[in-house]
């Protein structure tokens, strides 16, 4: 039985969430998981590890949802609620979902599909009154969520995590950053990814704090909520605090004054997911008085490394390793030890993932013959902490905190009747960290809108190309193999 489902009947009178259609208790929580729990199990005893997905906007029915099927004995795939049907039907086809939830906004994408794939769907919208029975006993090395995340393969993997895994993964975080029952946070983040599902909401409810939802990120809507002064803790991605400080920009004098104030107030602002830019930090700090504590992770491994919560948060560096977590720097032949000598990123320890989902190959090949987890990006050490250089593989693109594979992109391009190759690369960018560009060569002529538009059927907005530049050719190594670097030096 997860950790926070037990954890949460301690605060059963507090409220829990605030979403936009109300103020629920933990109390509310637990009774509507339970009511959940019974519908997925529908009279069996344990789903025993049977997939469901869900396609629920963040509030309290997503929670209520998730803890559902963690107190059925089953694997939670949350889906993403903006992708095109075609990403979704991958997600549920590779997980083999065998039922999904489906929010009344999204009827209208996934019923029929899940209706003509044998998928049994649940209705957010359909009221549910089970009795209640006794629930499973589930032990912590069981599977508890996929998310899909992409890599160096063309495809998105399912990344298993058990129920300890995330219980780590969230206690090691409220350990190194002090999470407390008084805190209140504010999540606009997606929640198909681990930012938004343990350091936000996880961590919050695990320590009887308070959730707060907003359905969309908008500047507007966030400083809204910032400057009310009741939240106590922040998280987002770098490109949100761009953002945050482009609108901030716009504000009088007397406005900033009364902006710093009430920001000076939170106990806590964390910055993630992707680089944090040194002048974000710093007109950060002008803002609201708060030098950023700037970590590390993966979905595969859940938050590695820290800049403390006490002590000196080194601007462009990640900081060090987070209680119980061990990383290492390896280098071709052995780990490195001094300062300023590159090395890929290893980790070990509970924070780390099972397996990818029915892919024994490609998770064997994540893991060192002596079991540290192979995570691709490069760092030095200096004087302690860990600064990330990049990753050793230019087709992963960090896009707004999204982590996108360009061959997935390309492949996906391919597939346009007028196009004969495509080379896709990732641009750095002030706002998004990096943009998605493509080179592209065709057979015949294409309005680029059109392909556009064609290409947001296939992925998710995030995936989708921001420039695009037409060529006779791509750019090509003595062993005919296309160089990504020339690619990029073609948009400068
Ligand atoms: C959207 N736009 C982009 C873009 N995404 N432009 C360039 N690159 C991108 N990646 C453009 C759209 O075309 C549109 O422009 C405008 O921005 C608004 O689009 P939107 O879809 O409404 O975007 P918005 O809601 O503003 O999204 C921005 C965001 C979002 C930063 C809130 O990207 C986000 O939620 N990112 C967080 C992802 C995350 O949680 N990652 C964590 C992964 S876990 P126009 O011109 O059409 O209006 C992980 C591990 C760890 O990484 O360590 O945490
Ligand atoms: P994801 O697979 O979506 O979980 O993304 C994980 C990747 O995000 C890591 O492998 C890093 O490349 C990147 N990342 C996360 N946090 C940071 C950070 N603070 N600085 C630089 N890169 C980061």
């Amino acid at each position: 039985m997860p950790l926070i489902t037990k954890k949460a009947l301690a605060f059963a009178g507090k409220t829990a969430i605030i979403d936009p259609k109300g103020n629920y208790t933990y109390q509310q929580l637990i009774d509507a998981s339970t009511q959940w729990a019974h519908r997925f199990l529908k009279g069996q005893s344990d789903l025993n590890g049977a997939r469901i997905a869900f396609m629920v906007s963040p509030g309290f029915d997503y929670v209520a949802v998730q803890w559902g099927i963690w107190q059925a004995g089953g694997v939670a795939v949350p889906l993403c609620v903006t992708y095109p049907l075609a990403s979704l039907a991958y997600v549920l086809e590779d997980t083999a979902a065998e039922q999904v939830v489906i929010d009344a906004e999204f009827e209208y994408v996934l019923l029929n599909y899940a209706n003509e794939n044998g998928i049994i769907p649940h209705l957010v919208s359909k009221p549910f009154l089970a009795e209640v029975l006794s629930l499973p006993s589930i032990s912590s090395d069981r599977p508890a969520m996929i998310l899909y995340t992409s890599g160096t393969t063309s495809l998105p993997k399912g990344v298993v995590s058990t129920h300890a895994n995330i219980d780590f993964q969230m206690e090691c975080l409220i350990q190194a950053w002090e999470w407390k029952e008084t805190d209140r946070t504010i999540c606009m983040l997606p929640l198909h990814h681990i930012h938004g599902i343990i350091n936000v909401v996880g961590c919050s409810l695990s320590v009887g704090g308070i959730c707060e939802f907003i359905p969309k990120f908008s500047e507007e809507a966030v400083f809204g909520r910032l400057l009310s002064g009741e939240l106590t803790v922040f998280m987002a991605v770098p490109t949100i605090y761009f953002k945050l400080i482009s609108h901030w920009d716009s504000f009088s004098e007397d406005q900033k004054q009364f902006v710093f104030q009430k920001l000076k107030a939170f106990r806590l602002m964390v910055s993630g997911s992707a680089a944090l830019p040194v002048s974000v930090m710093e007109k950060w700090h002008v803002i609201s008085g708060h030098w950023l504590l700037e970590r590390y992770g993966m979905t595969e491994i859940g938050m590695a490394i820290s800049n403390p919560f006490h002590g000196v948060r080194k601007p462009g560096h990640v900081g060090i390793p987070l209680p119980g977590v061990q990383v290492r720097l390896m280098g071709d032949e052995e780990e490195i030890k001094e300062d300023l000598v590159p090395g890929e990123i290893q980790i070990k320890g509970p924070n780390v993932f099972q397996a990818y989902w029915n892919k024994a190959q490609a998770t064997v090949e994540t893991f060192t013959e002596d079991a540290w987890f192979k995570t691709g990006d490069v760092a030095h050490l200096d004087q302690g902490y860990f600064k990330i250089l990049g990753r050793s593989s230019v087709d992963i693109i960090k896009s707004g905190g999204y982590k996108l594979s360009a061959l997935e992109i390309e492949e996906v391009i391919r597939q346009h009747p007028n196009v004969a190759d495509c080379g896709v690369v990732g641009l750095a960018d002030d706002e998004w960290g990096e943009i998605v560009a493509v080179v592209l060569v065709l057979t015949t002529d294409l309005e680029l809108s059109v392909l556009n538009t064609w290409l947001r059927e296939r992925l998710p907005g995030y995936k989708v190309p921001r420039k695009y530049l037409i060529q006779e050719e791509l750019p090509r190594n003595a062993m005919g193999k296309v160089t990504k670097n020339d690619l990029k030096l073609m948009f400068s």
